[in-house]
């Protein structure tokens, strides 16, 4: 990696122009079978990032709490996740398994996401691979514990951060988003994908 901080392996530009375009163009066929909603906490407090998801699993929220389910809530089953994105796991995170869940989360003008970790899926030793696509964002590393020294970097399209080992679990979340950063999308924003191995 280009950098590591606080165990997270930081592969700046790993997608080059080019790859980030065939990225979006494979995604808009995604999100065209599975459009993005905004899902609400179980505080009922909608989510400022809207989301969608590609694989077996895609990640909800209501007010029943948060879970993995295998369907959009249209009840369509999700599509399947793009070779493209599958070939950046195969690449970077290298292990026997595939990713079951490619979460896809777009943030427009103020979107946000809260400190939180990652701990929904079953085995915490699969690592956690995220690729930002168009506008640049301030990503946040905590610790392993709620509070404490904090170190933010900002994420920029083409970005592909690895999450393995101890930083698996590690707090994170995105303080902002630089809007017009990046002219990737057609609509501006951002989108970052997660994938996950879920069972
Ligand atoms: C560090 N997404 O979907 S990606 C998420 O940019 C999420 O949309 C953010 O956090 C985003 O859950 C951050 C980077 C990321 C993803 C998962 C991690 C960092 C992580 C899991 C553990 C530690
Ligand atoms: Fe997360």
């Amino acid at each position: 990696p280009d950098l590591t901080v606080r165990g997270v392996a930081v592969h700046k530009a790993a997608l080059d122009p080019e790859a980030q375009r065939d990225m979006v163009t494979a995604l808009r066929d995604v999100v065209r079978a599975a459009p993005f909603f905004q899902l609400e906490t179980r505080f009922g407090r909608k989510l400022s990032v809207r989301m969608s998801a590609a694989g077996a699993f895609g990640w909800f929220s209501d007010r029943r709490g948060y879970r993995y389910i295998d369907r959009h809530p249209s009840g369509a089953p999700w599509p399947p996740i793009p070779e493209c994105v599958l070939d950046v796991w195969r690449r970077y995170a290298a292990v026997a398994r595939l990713p079951e869940c490619c979460l896809i989360n777009h943030y427009g003008e103020g979107a946000r996401m809260g400190l939180h970790q990652d701990r929904d899926e079953a085995d915490f030793r699969w690592p956690v691979l995220s690729i930002s696509l168009g506008d640049s964002a301030l990503f946040r590393l905590g610790n392993l514990e709620k509070g404490g020294p904090t170190e933010s970097l900002w994420l920029e399209s083409g970005d592909v951060l690895v999450m393995g080992g101890a930083s698996r679990l590690i707090y994170h979340g995105i303080d902002r988003v630089r809007a017009g950063s990046s002219t990737l999308l057609d609509g501006g924003g951002r989108l970052n994908l997660t994938l996950r191995v879920v069972t």
